[in-house]
């Protein structure tokens, strides 16, 4: 049954922190375990999904999840033995445990050129008003942001590409912020982008994008020296958008993926407000270290309770398992303002 009530919540205090989402009394959580003064901790069941979640599916990672009805549905990113990755819608009743419909879903468009398909991966899922919009890293003579809409995750409307190719990690606002829609992205390239910045956009129709403003740059300090990209949708909350993002260094063997947060202006969120100094979940975990690509945590689905500020955060370990950890709204904006560059 699709969810209707898509309205941001009325406020709810938290430490005298406001958090604009409504309550999500069965958000996937654990607390943080004895002794651990990290400020995001791992679910102990981790990974929630395994190596070979299908038949002929090597892994399923970088997904998207939100509530509907009484439990959660998901957008996933699948791989194949051809590697070429799909998106499947997947259900849940709490949170952890998943099905997958078996086949990838079908994107309807009258236009021929815009729904004949390459490769589709790295999907986010987003409720704006009744509408979940799904955005992904679309082949279209190289990579660039993919999006549709639907209601029921069944009927899946696909519109026009929303940037020109080469781009990734293309992210929507929950809300329309100066009455058109929003959306971060980071430009790239044919490869795999050995640099890469967070940009701002927006547009009336979800279709002509434009006003592009520079949010944040890769840089200082090392986590973060090659490239960075949005994760989940923000987070509304009185002290402005919190944006969790990938942040990305190299090493002599290769990227290394953590989680980072900032914080963004709530009417002009290409204005950073705070941003952290250090990474909040860097690869560590077996599931994080052993995978097609070792020393990956790519955060993308984002549940968040508006009523005590909990946050479940869904990630890709390793590009091959879907993985979940937990923080508080009120913790992580306290320390990423007091741990700012
Ligand atoms: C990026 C994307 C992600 C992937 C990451 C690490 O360029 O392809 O899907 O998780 O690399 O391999």
């Amino acid at each position: 049954m699709l969810q209707t009530s898509s309205e941001p919540a009325a406020p709810r205090a938290l430490d005298g922190l406001v958090i604009h989402a409504p309550a999500l009394p069965n958000i996937p959580w654990q607390p943080r375990p004895a002794g651990l003064d990290d400020l995001v901790w791992r679910y102990s069941e981790n990974p929630v999904i395994g190596r070979r979640p299908l038949p002929r599916v090597t892994g399923i990672y970088n997904s998207a999840v939100v509530p509907f009805a009484d439990g959660f549905i998901g957008v996933f990113r699948t791989e194949g033995m051809d590697r070429i990755p799909h998106l499947h819608v997947g259900r849940s009743p709490d949170g952890l445990k998943w099905t997958f419909e078996p086949k990838p879903i079908d994107l309807v468009s009258d236009d021929d050129e815009i729904s004949r398909f390459e490769y589709a991966y790295d999907p986010r899922v987003t409720l704006i008003g009744e509408d979940y919009y799904v955005t992904w890293c679309n082949g279209y003579h190289g990579p660039t942001i993919g999006v549709a809409r639907t209601r029921d995750f069944v009927h899946f409307e696909q519109l026009e590409n929303a940037f020109l190719p080469y781009n990734r990690n293309g992210v929507l606002f929950p809300r329309k912020i100066g009455g058109k829609f929003a959306m971060l992205s980071r430009p790239s390239d044919t490869g795999h982008t050995p640099f890469g910045d967070i940009f701002y956009s927006e547009s009336p129709d979800m279709e002509h994008w434009g006003r592009h403003r520079h949010v944040m740059g890769k840089g200082w300090p090392w986590f973060q020296g090659t490239k960075i990209g949005a994760g989940p949708s923000p987070i509304e909350t009185s002290e402005g958008w919190l944006l969790f993002y990938h942040a990305v260094t190299q090493t002599c063997n290769g990227f290394v993926y953590s989680m980072s947060a900032a914080l963004l202006d709530r009417d002009e969120p290409w204005r950073v407000t705070a941003r952290c100094n250090q990474a909040l979940l860097c690869p560590e975990a077996p599931y994080e270290l052993t995978g097609f690509v070792p020393g990956v945590c790519f955060p993308v689905g984002c549940l968040c309770d508006g009523a005590t500020g909990r946050i479940a955060i869904y990630y890709g370990a390793a590009d091959t398992f879907s993985a979940l950890c937990f923080c508080n709204a009120a913790d992580v904006i306290a320390f990423v303002k007091a741990n700012s560059t």
